[in-house]
């Protein structure tokens, strides 16, 4: 064990540590935190790149201020605070990121009193930390309140809106934009290009190399001595007309995010001294120090567990996701119809949508972390006769609910949302889960909900509704969930090329082979939960009919009526009716349903359970997370047994 791994695993208190150590040793210590967070992500999974771009930011800015007691650190997004959490009382329990019990991957209140503001979504950092120096202030406490945001967080609308407040709330805030030049891709907008033309500007190395040999050969620690130079040089040489400046803050930079000596002298400057919000530019390189990570930033922003020592792009697959399986679907698509669109809020590789823009670029919209704006531009294609499909994960499409119901549903615009990651997702736990979509969707008038339960038919209702011509009348949302499957390329061209056909609308029966005059059990299984249950209901002694359900709105009317007409009953059979989904069990798909079935056929149902979720998800692999919610097959069997073993006994006895 070299020294340094032995100041890590040992220290009881690392942020001393870091407090004491001279620049050497702190580089030591990066090199030792890099590979650890290495190790770690390599078998637990999680935040890579944008992980290893921030050690020494985190070690610099833990040097300079005395974080949590009075000095306060917020993260935007909290996806790069691994250093921030082995350096916080959480390098012995760092080794379980992620996994189920463990730590987070995301700042977490709940965690840690170093973590000030829980997060997971883009863009919260500027506005947290201007209400906490505010209530600072109110309460008369002392000290500094800094907020971290990545250059593609700061393109969100919720930062962009905090921002504009700052000034005008007289504000002391130390905003620190961590520009790597990426958002998980390449960032997209005007600040992107921005940046880049400092960053790629002769200035900029020119400005790094006069202001290390400044620091290094003056003894003036004077900050207006210091910052005036900074931002004299700065004008000279990259930047006349600072956004940051025509704002009103100070702004300074850009300064190399991985130099530690200057980080720290900088950071020191600006703690306690300046009477005005400060923007500091540091310029970080997206997977910094690992050579796989830093060519590929963007394949290792977020990645799986791994084989030990292999490089995780040696990872082999012969499954799909339905988030590769949709936009390749989608690329197809483009070859038919002209008018298609595929538009991303910076989510290209995750929603598969890379598929489109490599095939059909300039039918391709990459908007950046602008959901709202996203669907709002994606309304507008529609109304002048394109065909958009806009893919976002479910977590995300969150942000955009006012405009799901005053932009789009009010107006009936025929588009199609491709509502990723809808349900548990597993290891980013509980602010990405996608457990709220059909929550927020199901009382929106004029749209409609699909949920398929396979790959094969999330593009069998592709093809459906804008395979060969666009039939799409309303605002359609199709949710799916963040699964692998068995399924092939060659397999999704078959079912594309022979124009395979599903109508969600026209739910479908199967039926185990008993049947019972005086009671039957009905399952309506949505979208992912119909393979739960299939798999269930085989085992059971029971008459059941499993409904897959592929449409949370409408309800297909007819088959429900083949099921409970009245004229089909006449041994007046009684039914247990249960609904079952992978979301928000109140106001979801099954109390909607279940309240439909009452209010019409009362008096053929004898009991009714609604299965789904009743809280915040905690993180854990699927199956596991499927258990705890009470939604894999076995859970679904135990809470059968539980709630109505009883008659099910009963009636498989005398029947
Ligand atoms: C509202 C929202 N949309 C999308 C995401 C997905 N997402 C997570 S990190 C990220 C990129 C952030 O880029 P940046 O802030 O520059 O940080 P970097 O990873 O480059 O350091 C995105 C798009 C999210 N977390 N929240």
């Amino acid at each position: 064990m070299s020294d340094f791994k032995e100041v890590l695993f040992e220290s009881k208190n690392l942020i001393n540590v870091i407090k004491n150590s001279d620049i050497g040793e702190l580089q030591s210590i990066a090199h030792e935190i890099r590979d650890f967070i290495v190790e770690t992500v390599q078998q637990n999974g999680g935040h890579l790149s944008s992980n290893l771009g921030t050690v020494e930011l985190t070690l610099a800015l833990y040097r300079v201020f005395d974080f949590p007691e009075k000095d306060m650190l917020v993260w935007d997004t909290g996806h790069q605070t691994y250093t921030h959490k082995i350096l916080t009382e959480r390098m012995q329990s760092f080794k379980t990121l992620r996994k189920m019990g463990g730590i987070s991957g995301f700042t977490n209140i709940f965690e840690s009193k170093y973590d000030s503001f829980g997060a997971g979504h883009v863009g919260t950092s500027i506005a947290a930390a201007l209400g906490f120096e505010k209530a600072k202030k109110l309460s008369g406490e002392p000290g500094e309140v800094i907020a971290v945001i990545g250059d593609g967080a700061l393109t969100s609308g919720n930062a962009l809106e905090s921002l504009n407040q700052v000034v005008g709330q007289k504000s002391n805030l130390k905003i620190i934009v961590n520009d790597n030049g990426m958002s998980i891709s390449d960032n997209v907008g005007s600040f992107a290009n921005n940046f880049s033309l400092i960053r790629t500007g002769k200035g900029y190395n020119t400005f790094k190399k006069q202001l290390k040999s400044f620091l290094r050969e003056t003894h003036l620690t004077g900050l207006e001595t210091i910052l005036e130079w900074i931002r004299d040089n700065m004008k000279h040489n990259l930047l006349p007309d600072s956004i940051f400046e025509s704002m009103g803050f100070k702004y300074l930079g850009p300064v190399d995010g991985h130099d530690l000596e200057t980080l720290i002298r900088v950071l020191a400057n600006i703690k306690d001294g300046y009477k005005k919000p400060v923007v500091l530019h540091i310029h970080t390189k997206k997977g910094c120090g690992i050579d796989y990570a830093e060519a590929k930033p963007n394949i290792f922003h977020g990645v799986s567990p791994l084989e030990k020592n292999t490089s995780p792009d040696q990872k082999k697959s012969d499954q799909l996701s339905f988030s590769d399986a949709m936009g390749y679907t989608l690329a197809k698509f483009a070859d038919y119809d002209d008018r298609l669109i595929a538009i991303t809020s910076a989510m290209d590789i995750g929603t598969g949508l890379h598929h489109f823009k490599a095939s059909c670029e300039e039918r391709f919209f990459d908007l950046g972390i602008t959901e709202q704006s996203s669907l709002v531009f994606a309304g507008a294609m529609a109304l002048k006769g394109f065909h958009p499909l806009y893919a976002v994960y479910s977590t995300f499409l969150q942000r955009a609910y006012d405009q799901i119901i005053h932009d789009i549903a009010l107006q009936k615009i025929p588009l199609v949302v491709a509502v990723d990651r809808a349900g548990l997702v597993g290891n980013d736990g509980p602010t990405h889960h996608g457990t709220f979509d059909i929550n927020m969707l199901n009382p929106i008038p004029n749209i409609k909900v699909y949920a398929p339960d396979s790959v094969s038919n999330m593009v069998r209702i592709m093809n459906f509704l804008m395979g060969k011509k666009w039939n799409v009348a309303n605002p359609i949302f199709i949710r799916y969930p963040r699964v692998l499957e068995d399924i092939s390329y060659e397999e999704i061209d078959k079912i594309i090329f022979n124009d395979e056909k599903k109508d969600p609308e026209q739910w479908e029966i199967i039926q185990n082979h008993q049947y019972n005059p005086k009671i039957e059990l009905i399952i309506f299984a949505l979208g992912t939960m119909f393979n739960q249950c299939k798999q269930m209901i085989n085992k059971v002694n029971f008459p059941i009919r499993l409904v897959k359900v592929t449409s949370v709105k409408p309800i297909d009317t007819s088959l429900i009526q083949q099921l409970f007409n009245p004229e089909n009953n006449i041994t007046n059979q009684q039914k247990i009716v249960i609904s079952i989904e992978e979301g928000m069990r109140t106001g979801g798909f099954g109390e909607h349903l279940i309240g439909f079935l009452k209010e019409k056929y009362q008096n053929q149902i004898f009991k009714t359970i609604c299965l789904g979720i009743d809280q915040f998800i905690t993180q854990g692999n699927r199956d596991e997370l499927l258990h705890e919610t009470g939604l894999s097959t076995q859970s679904i069997y135990n809470t059968l047994e539980a709630e109505i073993g009883e008659i099910i006994h009963q009636h498989t006895m005398t029947s």
